[in-house]
């Protein structure tokens, strides 16, 4: 049983999420998602359009999909490869050689996959006009 790890926002979900998500399921047996939680993001200055529960319900939905974890902090990775037993990590190439998951290499295999081209929510946000949820 290979065990595959990745992490993301995922707010807007799009194709190019699930080309990532499927390729990454591809590599092994059971895919785990570590979703950003909003406290995650407000950190990074990001808001999404979509709270956590929202989008941890979306990706538990998807057919590649075997477990949503929150990603609550940037040095928790070490750990969730340990409890999660994870053989290989999988990040799109937006990450490719960030030494926010190079030093993984010590622990598992970091795969970098092929972005999706020409799709991303901060595009979508744009052409729709949209900032932040009006309601949140
Ligand atoms: N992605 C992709 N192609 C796109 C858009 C996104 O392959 N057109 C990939 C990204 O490379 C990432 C995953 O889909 O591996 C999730 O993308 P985001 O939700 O934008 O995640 P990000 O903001 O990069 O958060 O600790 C790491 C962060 O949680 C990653």
């Amino acid at each position: 049983m290979k065990r595959i790890l990745t992490y993301g926002t995922f707010d807007l979900l799009h194709y190019g999420h699930i080309n990532l998500l499927r390729r990454a399921k591809a590599l092994g047996d059971y895919l785990v998602v570590a979703c950003s939680t909003d406290e995650f993001n407000l950190g990074k200055g990001k808001r999404c359009y979509f709270s956590y529960e929202e989008r941890k319900q979306l990706l538990e939905s998807i057919r590649y999909v075997d477990l949503v974890i929150p990603e609550e902090s940037w040095e928790q990775k070490a750990n969730d490869v340990r409890e999660y037993h994870i053989d290989t990590v999988v990040m799109g190439s937006d990450w490719e050689g960030s030494e926010r998951f190079e030093y993984l290499k010590d622990l598992c295999e970091v795969v970098y996959l092929p972005r999706t081209p020409e799709i991303s929510t901060t595009q979508i946000k744009n052409d729709l006009g949209l900032s932040a949820r009006r309601d949140a």
